[in-house]
């Protein structure tokens, strides 16, 4: 690498010989290849990937945005991840597994792996679950979440982790929503040196569901209550033959719905199918991580988001790559952990998000100078846009300036990577996520839908690995996403507003609706507005994303109280521990105002805007539209008096 050059959108760091040499894609007429986008997905699903029975159609448009792929084929994606590698690389270390606690860790190679997943998912079978039946999962970060991720797919059920983060409640709508099953959990997990109580927040997300069994991992040994007839252990389940065929699956098959937030209250149930969804995550996953065979891939995401769900599991495990997972906090015991951790394991790649780069930022070098990093090769950053400062310190610090940073965007509705360099032949720029990933269409569009050279970001193909529906909600799904252009033909709004330079470089400005990014993890102002609303003294609620110097954004709220009600502290308190019993700790608000209105349009519209600026100390703009104009003066009280 070398970053002599400036230029009018900052520096620009071109790929160094080296890592042009031995891409995978070194030809950048890769991109204008691919504008025949069907062209490209029909070849890279027949070269990469294994089909019990080929597809007749790659595409079938007929009922957009009910798009389906690779139409008639059959596959499993846990073939691709798991028997298809058996032969030739059985003995290869599939996951390395490193607990909280600095002692407890484990290999596990391919051929143990996919012995463990087929017996999970006979034991699955004996528990009376069937194709399309939903599992929730909800796990700390042990193989075993992995293995009951893969035992589903394998047997055509459809999983449903839950972050492990998220409270009873939350936990309780999504199993009621999935209509699970069976839900698969663990007695508990470590962080920070602490146990979370994984099996007791289970327990009482299940006073209000009918779920049929419960399994039950016991990884720390810690007391938990088994019901007779509906919990069972997972060790118990395993007097089972090592052996489960793998179900050829219609490729449209459904793989897992993983709930996230939007703009409304209630989360989405975004549905995932085998086929596209293997195609694009392996893909991305071996072009845009530039992955090898002796590569030791570590993304630090939680399972329970969909970076996870893509880019820890199925992308990586089809690619045949050795994963590391790790199931702790990132500076504990010390604030080097990770960088001890990718010493240790020799970590070649390594996929993380802004808002922990932020971080370590300002714990300072010293962390890192302790510690030979010198294995990595490869840095990817995603969740949120990286600052080029952030941008230039992971190169510098972390990549000691011989690592590309690759700066992905995508979705959990857009399944794979979107926008990402290809290490191998894209110029970098700090802070911009760079070009589309071959056979993706992105654009601009400006309010009335016109191209545009800033406004939202919009897809204007369908792609393999999109989202095929919304769990129960197909009117959502349609209304929500998709707008037709011109000629007819529908394109997909993202939600993030964007713009395109000279060169044609995307840079990512953030969400233009009312999606908060706190840590990385999404939220929805209007979920924690309606946890808020869910406490008996609370009348109405906003809920503003601040902008926060590590988090990236931090929920703020205003609230107005019920007749009878008095603002106190005791009160903020009460507040925000039922916040975090509602949905969970990463969405409690970081400050509570108690106001006696919200700005409201004359229709009743809540402006956040004017509240977010209020937050900001900046300027309001104009509140003509405003029912009552007093209202904005009264919250800079409030504010100015706290
Ligand atoms: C993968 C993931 C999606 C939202 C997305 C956007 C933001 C993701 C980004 C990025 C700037 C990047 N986002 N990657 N913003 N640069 N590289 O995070 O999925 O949790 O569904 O969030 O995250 O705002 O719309 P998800």
């Amino acid at each position: 690498m070398n970053n002599s050059k400036e230029f009018s959108q900052g520096e620009i760091y071109e790929p160094s010989e080296e890592t042009r040499r031995h891409a995978w894609v070194n030809n950048e007429r890769i991109y204008e290849m691919a504008q025949d986008y069907l062209t490209l997905w029909d070849e890279v699903a027949k070269s990469d990937i294994e089909w019990f029975e080929p597809y007749e159609d790659v595409l079938d448009d007929s009922n957009a945005p009910f798009y389906r792929w690779y139409v008639g084929g059959k596959i499993n994606i846990t073939h691709n991840c798991l028997d298809r590698h058996i032969e030739s690389k059985g003995d290869k270390t599939a996951i390395i597994w490193q607990g909280e606690p600095e002692n407890e860790k484990e290999r596990i190679t391919y051929h143990e792996l996919y012995r463990r997943v087929c017996r999970f998912a006979n034991a699955l079978r004996t528990l009376g679950v069937k194709e399309q039946d939903v599992v929730t999962i909800y796990m700390g970060m042990v193989p075993e979440l992995l293995i009951a991720m893969l035992a589903c797919a394998r047997i055509g059920a459809i999983h449903n982790v839950v972050f492990g983060g998220f409270s009873s409640t939350a936990l309780r709508d999504r199993i009621n929503d999935a209509n699970a099953k069976v839900v698969v959990t663990m007695d508990g997990y470590y962080r920070r040196g602490k146990v979370i109580e994984t099996k007791r927040i289970v327990d009482k997300a299940l006073e209000d569901c009918n779920v049929e069994s419960v399994v039950v991992l016991e990884r720390i040994g810690n007391d938990v209550s088994m019901v007779d007839g509906r919990d069972i252990w997972w060790h118990d389940l395993q007097k089972v033959p090592d052996k489960c065929e793998c179900k050829a699956l219609d490729s449209e098959h459904p793989l897992f719905i993983l709930y996230t937030s939007g703009t409304t209250g209630k989360p989405k149930g975004v549905l995932h199918v085998h086929g596209g969804y293997n195609v694009g995550t392996h893909i991305t996953t071996k072009w845009v991580f530039d992955l090898k065979d002796r590569d030791i891939f570590w993304c630090t995401a939680d399972i329970g988001w969909i970076t996870g769900h893509s880019y820890v599991v199925y992308g990586p495990l089809s690619n045949g790559a050795t994963i590391l997972i790790y199931e702790g906090a990132p500076d504990y015991p010390q604030p080097d952990r990770w960088w001890s951790i990718i010493e240790q394991y020799g970590v070649t790649v390594f996929y993380t998000a802004p808002t922990a780069i932020r971080y370590f930022m300002k714990l300072g070098e010293e962390w890192l100078e302790k510690h030979d990093l010198s294995s990595l090769r490869l840095l990817g950053t995603v969740g949120e846009t990286i600052d080029p400062e952030a941008w230039k310190w992971y190169y510098k610090n972390v990549g000691n300036e011989h690592c590309p940073v690759i700066d992905t965007w995508w979705q959990t509705e857009t399944g794979m990577v979107v926008i990402a360099p290809l290490p191998g032949v894209t110029k970098l720029k700090p802070g911009s996520v760079t070009l589309p990933f071959p056979g993706i269409l992105v654009d601009i569009r400006d309010e009335k839908g016109n191209p545009a050279d800033s406004g939202e970001l919009v897809i204007t193909n369908p792609w393999p690995a999109m989202f095929r529906n919304l769990w129960g909600e197909p009117e959502r799904f349609a209304k929500q996403y998709w707008r037709s252009n011109d000629s007819g033909e529908l394109i997909y709004y993202t939600g993030d507003g964007a713009r395109k330079d000279g060169d044609g470089y995307y840079w990512i400005i953030g969400r233009i609706d009312e999606v908060l990014k706190v840590s990385g993890h999404r939220l929805g102002s209007a979920e924690i507005e309606g946890a808020l609303i869910s406490h008996e003294a609370v009348s109405e609620a906003a809920v503003i994303g601040k902008p926060h110097e590590i988090k990236g954004q931090v929920p703020v709220a205003f609230v107005v109280l019920k007749t009878g009600y008095e603002p106190s502290v005791e009160l903020e308190k009460d507040l925000k521990t039922h916040v975090r019993n509602e949905i969970g700790a990463i969405a409690v608000p970081e400050e509570i105002y108690f106001v006696e209105q919200l700005p409201k349009t004359r229709s009743g519209k809540i402006v956040r805007r004017i509240l977010l600026a209020i937050e900001k100390g900046e300027e309001i703009g104009d509140i003509t539209t405003l029912e009552d104009i007093t209202v904005v003066e009264k919250i800079k009280d409030v504010k100015g008096a706290k």
